[in-house]
């Protein structure tokens, strides 16, 4: 099998390849196929490198010291929040919050938004394709005010049920949270359609980019969210780097989310008043090679192009998705790859996930099985779990038929 055999869309995936040194690894004597992106993606050389290269010859802590080393880690550090922010299309860094990923972003606007600005018997508005980390806090804030949250159903093919939305978003909905991209469905929800709708009946609207920002060009101002969550580690960049994007006005009025060094402006016995945005919300040292890392992977998939990584995914999703009904996997969300992302969860005849992600780990392919901390999505379809494969710009449609026909041997060993 040539894992390099094309140039897919408008990305030349074996010159990318060449990139990623992981996956020149094998696993057993079999090459690596790794189709487990929406968890987390490889890292190519460019954000290895400049994650070394800080801690080689720039390391200090940012926005402390005024010697060489100190300003040369403030100014990197600041660097890429501005590349973050030009890359999601906000004109103003200073709308960017350094944190770890999308799971902290949220907790950070349900403590410092939602427990200041919730009353009982208002709402929030969710929908049931959410990924955990965008309804436990949720729930939390909820206990906490005493406000209500509803859910957004599903229709049958995996969309957004939207025929009762008059009756859930209302007056009394304070919050729409809602996904970019399903990690579970892989769904593309109307995003646009609904911030509008939020916004009309006066609420404000976060959208979950963990899966949306890797994979489809994304612009706030266009999109005119209010918050937008986005985890670096799926895009190409280190763990732990990431941050949250919010309107300038919403995080001037907002309270810090933690107390600490740098967030502070002056420090009395009983109070403090607080530093400008966004360093009111980075308290402590921060993760600072990690988001340096995040600039370099953002100038890695700038380099790309957003509309050729997006292209590639359409491209790899219609094809994987063409073979695995062929084989007749039972597919959960749309069929159609041009309104989904490259997330697919599926289900080959009656094997258990767990046990086929097993026999493919034997041949060397690296899928997830589980519910994909979506547990509202499996608990709505009928199934405890499904495997899922997904993609990101180094997959290759040959590595999409290895899957396949590593399915037939796991069909034969545990089918009925
Ligand atoms: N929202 C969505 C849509 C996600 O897919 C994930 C992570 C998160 C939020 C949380 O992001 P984190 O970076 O803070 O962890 N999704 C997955 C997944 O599908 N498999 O592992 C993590």
């Amino acid at each position: 099998m040539s894992v390099t055999r094309e140039r897919s869309g408008a990305l030349d995936v074996a010159r990318i390849r060449a990139d990623f040194p992981v996956l020149e690894r094998t696993v057993g004597d079999k090459p690596l196929i790794y189709l487990d992106s929406a968890a987390t993606s490889q890292k190519p050389r460019q954000v290895i490198q400049a994650e070394a290269d800080f801690y080689a010859h720039h390391n200090a802590n940012a926005h402390r010291g005024i010697y060489l080393l100190a300003e040369e880690a403030t100014a990197m550090y600041e660097e890429a929040r501005a590349k973050l922010a030009r890359f999601i299309g906000s004109p103003d860094p200073a709308t960017i919050v350094f944190t770890r990923g999308t799971t902290e972003s949220t907790n950070l606007v349900a403590y410092a938004w939602a427990r200041r600005e919730l009353r009982e018997g208002d709402e929030i508005l969710l929908t049931e394709m959410e990924h955990h980390s965008n309804i436990v806090p949720w729930q939390l804030a909820a206990r906490d005010t005493g406000a209500v949250l509803r859910y957004i159903p599903l229709t049958d093919d995996g969309l957004l049920d939207l025929s009762e939305l008059e009756t859930l978003l209302t007056e009394r909905t304070r919050l729409l949270a809602v996904t970019g991209m399903s990690n579970s469905l892989g769904t593309l929800p109307p995003i646009k359609e609904l911030v509008e709708a939020a916004h009309a009946v006066g609420a404000l609207a976060l959208v979950d980019g963990a899966q949306l920002v890797p994979h489809v060009p994304v612009d706030v101002t266009e999109l005119d969210c209010d918050f937008l969550t986005i985890s670096g580690h799926k895009m190409l960049g280190p763990t732990a780097s990431g941050g949250l994007y919010a309107k300038r006005e919403l995080l001037e009025r907002m309270d810090p989310f933690l107390g600490g060094g740098h967030m502070i402006e002056e420090v009395f016995h009983d109070r403090s008043t607080w530093n400008e945005v966004p360093f009111k919300f980075e308290a402590g040292t921060m993760n600072i090679a990690q988001e340096i890392g995040l600039g370099a992977a953002i100038d890695y998939l700038e380099a790309l192009g957003m509309d050729n990584v997006r292209a590639h995914e359409v491209h790899i999703t219609e094809h994987a998705l063409r073979r695995l009904q062929e084989v007749g996997a039972r597919i959960f969300g749309p069929l159609d790859a041009e309104v989904r992302g490259g997330a697919i969860s599926f289900w080959y005849k009656d094997v258990h996930p767990h046990d086929l992600a097993t026999i493919l780990n034997e041949e060397g392919i690296a899928i997830r099985a589980g519910h994909h901390c979506s547990q509202l999505v499996m608990r709505r379809y009928g199934v405890p779990a499904t495997a899922r494969a997904s993609f990101y710009v180094y997959n290759t449609d040959d590595e999409v038929d290895a899957l396949v026909e590593a399915l037939a041997k796991a069909g034969d060993v545990f089918g009925s």
